[in-house]
C-alpha cells in the first residue's frame, strides 16, 4: 500500500450529511413505528432496538477489539447508525426479508470457523478465523457500502487487506480469478430451505488483481467489535468499489482457480447481476436507475458515485493506461 494519503476524492459534499441530532430523533420515531432503515412494516412487530440486534453477536469476548484506525481510511464521514447497518441485512441463507435476519441467527454457529484456502496456490492452507486475525494486521477502515438496491451506509470494518492472506498461500501463476464459498448448513439457517432453487452455497469471485487491491477487505468485525452473525460472522469480504452482492459473507473457503467462476446472483440473472459489478450511475439495473442511494439510516437520497467513490484506487483496473 502506497504511504501517501491518497486525496480523498470519494468524500461526501458537506450538503449529504444529516446532523447528528436530526437523524439521532428521526431514528428513534422510524424505529419505534419498525421502519428502522427498512421502509418495510414487518407486521406488528416493533422495530429493533439495539439490544435485539446485540444478540447476534458472537458470545465470545472482542479480544483486540476496537483495533486501530488506518489514517488513510478514516475520512471525516458521518458513520451509518449501528442499529441500522446491524439490523438492515440481505443474507438469504436466513431470509430474504432484511429487518428479520437479525431474528433468524440464532442457531448459527460461527466458532470454531476453519477457512479452507487453496485451489492453485503453492501453500493450501486451512486457518481458524483466531488464528487468521492473529497473523494478519488488523486495522480499522471507513469504507462507503453500496446494495445494488440502491441503498448505502458508511460503516467502519475491522479487518485486513485479503492480498496479505492471499500472498500467504502463494498463488500460482495459473491462478487468475478467487473464488469465495458461503457455508450451507440448513439445519442452522432457514433460507436455504425457503429458496430450494437457489444454487446454494452462495458464491463469489473476483479476479485476481482485483482480490489483490489494497481496497479489498477481508472483514471480521464492525463499529468496534467482531462482526454480529447477520453480518456475516465470523469472517467476511468487503469490496467497497462494487455492488454489495460481492461482499460475501461468513466465508468457508477460499480457492484461486484459473477461469471465471460461476456465482450464485450471475447464475441466477445473469443481466442483472453480471460478475464484474462495479458501482456505476450510468449503468442502470435493468429494473430501476443506479444514479442515486438511499442512506439506511437517515433515509437522505445521495448521488451514485462511479467506483462507490474508490476510482483513485481502482479506476486503473479497468481503464489500462
Ligand atoms: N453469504 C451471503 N453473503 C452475502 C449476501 C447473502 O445473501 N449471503 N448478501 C449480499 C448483499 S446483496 C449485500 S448488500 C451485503 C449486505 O451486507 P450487510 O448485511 O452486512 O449490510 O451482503 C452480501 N453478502
Ligand atoms: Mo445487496
Amino acid at each position: 500500500m502506497p504511504n501517501v494519503i491518497i486525496k480523498p476524492g470519494w468524500a461526501l459534499p458537506e450538503r449529504f450529511v444529516t446532523p447528528e441530532s436530526v437523524y439521532t430523533s428521526r431514528r428513534h420515531f422510524l424505529s419505534a413505528l419498525g421502519l428502522l432503515g427498512g421502509g418495510l412494516l414487518t407486521g406488528l412487530r416493533a422495530g429493533a432496538s439495539a439490544a435485539e440486534a446485540a444478540a447476534g453477536s458472537p458470545a465470545t469476548p472482542a479480544k483486540g477489539y476496537p483495533y486501530a484506525r488506518n489514517a488513510q481510511f478514516a475520512p471525516d464521514w458521518r458513520l451509518s447508525d449501528e442499529a441500522a447497518a446491524t439490523g438492515y441485512n440481505n443474507f438469504y441463507e436466513f431470509s430474504t426479508s432484511k429487518t428479520r435476519v437479525k431474528d433468524l441467527v440464532g442457531k448459527f454457529v460461527t466458532a470454531p470457523w476453519p477457512v479452507e484456502i487453496g485451489g492453485l496456490v503453492e501453500k493450501p492452507l486451512t486457518l481458524s478465523v483466531d488464528e487468521i486475525v492473529a497473523a494478519m494486521p488488523m486495522e480499522e477502515r471507513i469504507y462507503r457500502f453500496r446494495c445494488v438496491e440502491a441503498w448505502a451506509m458508511i460503516v467502519p470494518w475491522t479487518g485486513f487487506p485479503l492480498s496479505k492472506l492471499l500472498e500467504k498461500v502463494m498463488p500460482k501463476p495459473e491462478a487468475k480469478f478467487v473464488k469465495f464459498t458461503t457455508f450451507m448448513r440448513p439445519e442452522q439457517a432457514p433460507g436455504f430451505r425457503q429458496l430450494p432453487g437457489y444454487p446454494w452455497p452462495y458464491t463469489e469471485g473476483l479476479r485476481l488483481d482485483e482480490a489483490m487491491n489494497p481496497l479489498a477487505l477481508m472483514a471480521t468485525g464492525i463499529y468496534g467489535k467482531p462482526l454480529p452473525k447477520q453480518n456475516g460472522a465470523p469472517i467476511r469480504l468487503v469490496v467497497p468499489w462494487k455492488y454489495g452482492y460481492k461482499s460475501i459473507k461468513s466465508i468457508v473457503k477460499i480457492e484461486l482457480v484459473e477461469k471465471q467462476p460461476a456465482t450464485l446472483w450471475e447464475t441466477l440473472a445473469p443481466l442483472e447481476y453480471p460478475f464484474e459489478s462495479n458501482v456505476n450511475p450510468k449503468v442502470p439495473h435493468p429494473r430501476w436507475s443506479q444514479a442515486t442511494e438511499r442512506m439506511i439510516d437517515s433515509g437522505n437520497r445521495v448521488n451514485t458515485q462511479l467506483y462507490n467513490g474508490y476510482g483513485d484506487f481502482v479506476a486503473k483496473l479497468y481503464n489500462p493506461a
